[in-house]
């Protein structure tokens, strides 16, 4: 709950006055089913004493999740990123993958950990997605693959990418982190290019403590994850596949279960929280909230908000220092970009010079909180800072 009223500038914490909240506000906080329905599967699975390895928990979570996005296969991992490396290796992607650099950067790392060069693809503005015309400009004999990103799970242009693809025979695949049960023209994501990627992040709006998934509805590229994920093991003494160690424990999976019937509640609380936002933050000159297309059934866990500032970003930093000043932790999610971290800032100095769109949303853009323990009262404060940090000049 507020502890303030905020009118302008000299109501703000960052000129002195107390702070709004008395309790950080996170992004991220996570989303937490019914707390009696988890603690009973906890004890079927101590009683079980099968703790992992595929067990009846896990086996029902993938059944529950696959019905529910209406894909063939879900192999459930121990996180987003194993699951990333996992299919990456699976569908034999080297040499060159194209992803963009505005995305959280386990995207790039899954390939570089392999040994693949991930070649980092402007956006559009407009939806923070890949620009499809950008990826074709970055192919090259090397290329063997494109991983596109729902980001803020915002469907990513799927068909203009899949005819990328097809033209210049590469795979391609989703990281769908963000778009747990969002759709693409009427379809669940998860069913689209070779498989797509899904995290299950305690930040996420779905989750099961950590972990990840692939699905897919292809039945080689799905029983080769599997092995995958174990080693390589078939049954007892009997590996026959390279393998990693990438299996969700039974405790995750009952997490998973009990929140996904909540989802629904999770989903409505987001939606909910978002429209407020939108009302509150309405009309405030040089923020912009990023929009949703209700049609493609958003999960709306993201608010993204971006800040008219110049090349250095620094109205937006300034907006962030004063949320910050108040107790409300907003993050810069992706700032600066992943071809601004390392190792790829060293590998690939001048890659900012083609990402003219990736790294100017990434000086403009702030994320704010929101989940189910966020209250309106709460919203319409974080706005009327914004409101007052933008209109005054903090
Ligand atoms: N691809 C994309 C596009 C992704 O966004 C991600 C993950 C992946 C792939 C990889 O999936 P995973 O391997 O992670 O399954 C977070 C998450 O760690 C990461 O999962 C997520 N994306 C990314 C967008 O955000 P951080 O470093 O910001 O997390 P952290 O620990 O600072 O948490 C954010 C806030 O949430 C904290 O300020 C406090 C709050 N929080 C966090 C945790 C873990 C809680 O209140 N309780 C908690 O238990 O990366």
């Amino acid at each position: 709950m507020p502890i303030k009223v905020i009118r302008d500038k000299f109501d703000l914490a960052i000129n002195g006055a107390p702070p709004a909240f008395a309790e950080p506000l996170h992004v991220g906080r996570p989303n937490l089913g019914n707390h009696e329905a988890f603690l009973q599967r906890a004890a079927q699975v101590l009683d079980s004493k099968w703790l992992t390895n595929n067990g009846p928990i896990v086996q029902e979570l993938e059944r529950r999740i696959a019905d529910h996005l209406g894909v063939k296969h879900c192999i459930a991992m121990c996180n987003g990123t194993v699951a990333l490396e996992i299919a990456i290796r699976a569908l034999g992607l080297t040499g060159e993958v194209i992803v963009p650099s505005w995305t959280f950067i386990a995207t790039a790392h899954a390939l570089h950990w392999q040994g693949i060069t991930p070649v980092f693809a402007d956006i559009d503005p407009a939806t923070h997605n890949l620009d499809p015309d950008a990826v074709r400009r970055m192919i090259t004999p090397r290329t063997s693959g494109i991983i596109g990103v729902h980001l803020w799970g915002r469907p990513a242009p799927i068909d203009a990418l899949q005819a990328v693809a097809d033209e210049h025979g590469l795979k391609l695949m989703f990281d769908a982190a963000h778009a747990f049960g969002c759709t693409y023209r009427g379809q669940t994501i998860g069913r689209f290019g070779a498989c797509e990627v899904l995290s299950f992040h305690a930040t996420k709006v779905f989750n099961t403590f950590e972990g990840g998934a692939a699905v897919t509805d292809d039945d080689d590229l799905a029983e080769t994850m599997r092995l995958m994920r174990n080693f390589g093991f078939v049954g007892y003494d009997n590996v026959i596949h390279p393998g990693t160690k990438g299996k969700m424990p039974e405790i995750n999976a009952a997490m998973g279960l009990v929140n996904l019937d909540a989802l629904p509640g999770f989903v409505e609380a987001n939606r909910h929280n978002y429209e407020t936002y939108a009302a509150a933050l309405a009309g405030i000159d040089g923020l912009r909230l990023l929009d949703y297309d209700p049609a493609t059934n958003p999960n709306y866990q993201y608010v993204v908000v971006e800040v008219d500032s110049g090349r250095d970003g620094k109205r937006r930093d300034d907006l962030v220092a004063a949320l910050h000043a108040e107790n409300v932790l907003v993050r810069k999610y992706f700032w600066p970009g992943c071809h601004g971290m390392l190792p790829y800032r060293e590998l690939f100095p001048h890659a900012g010079l083609l990402l003219e769109h990736s790294v100017a949303i990434a000086n403009r853009v702030a994320i704010l909180p929101t989940g189910v323990s966020l209250g309106t009262d709460d919203i319409e404060t974080i706005a009327a800072v914004c409101r007052a940090c933008m209109s005054d000049g903090a």
